[in-house]
């Protein structure tokens, strides 16, 4: 069943497994254009986590801060465009959860290995503050920690694991979030790896 985690957020279980692989087969042929990196950020510090993009536009780490681009910094070429798998399942999903007409310019393709994790951070470089985000989990589960609007709030924890997907819109869309260190371990269709879509309206 479909779980409301906080007005606007929910958690739709098990909603991508059925097109899993082809997602997966999908995230691999967009890392042939867009190579997956690791970014630093303004502070100076690697993140654990890998990324890439495809879309009409692409979230990127510079010195200079948080950006959105239409080209990759890594290749100077355009994103690749978003897979029609990818389209589709992000509207089907925003759709289930009252959010209808989804059209996503965005799409943030991160990978983890066991140990990479995202700390405590909110999602506000996007324009487009009504749109919801829509992300998709994939390969070895992991922890993922849903706070509030203020860092100090205390965050829920929610496992996520292979083919659920949330949906983050109305006054969830601001919530402190983050991903504990992903434990070691093995999935069929992944390896050691945990692979998240998000799905954003940045214009
Ligand atoms: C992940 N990625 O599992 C997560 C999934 C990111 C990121 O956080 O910024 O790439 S997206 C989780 C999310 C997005 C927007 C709002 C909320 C969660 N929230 O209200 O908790 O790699
Ligand atoms: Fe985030």
């Amino acid at each position: 069943g479909n779980e409301q985690l906080a007005p606007g957020a929910w958690l739709l279980r098990g909603f991508a497994r059925d097109v899993a692989t082809i997602l997966l087969r999908d995230v691999a042929s967009v890392a042939e254009i867009a190579p997956f990196r690791h970014l630093v950020t303004p502070g100076g510090y690697t993140m654990s986590v890998a990324m890439t993009n495809c879309g009409r536009v692409g979230w990127t780490s510079e010195a200079r801060g948080y950006r959105y681009a239409s080209t990759d910094p890594g290749t100077g070429r355009q994103w690749p465009d978003l897979p029609d798998s990818f389209a589709d399942l992000a509207r089907r999903a925003a759709e289930t959860a009252g959010f209808p007409d989804f059209d996503p310019d965005a799409c943030l393709i991160n990978r983890y290995v066991p140990g990479s994790r995202l700390s405590l951070h909110q999602d506000r470089d996007e324009n487009d503050r009504t749109a919801p985000i829509v992300s998709v989990s994939l390969g070895l589960p992991a922890v993922f920690q849903f706070g509030g609007l203020s860092r100090t709030d205390r965050p829920a924890r929610y496992r996520l694991e292979h083919g659920d997907v949330v949906v983050w819109g109305g006054p969830s869309r601001f919530a402190y979030h983050g991903v504990l260190p992903v434990a070691d371990g093995y999935h069929p269709e992944t390896g050691n790896l945990r692979i998240n879509i998000t799905f954003r309206k940045v214009f």
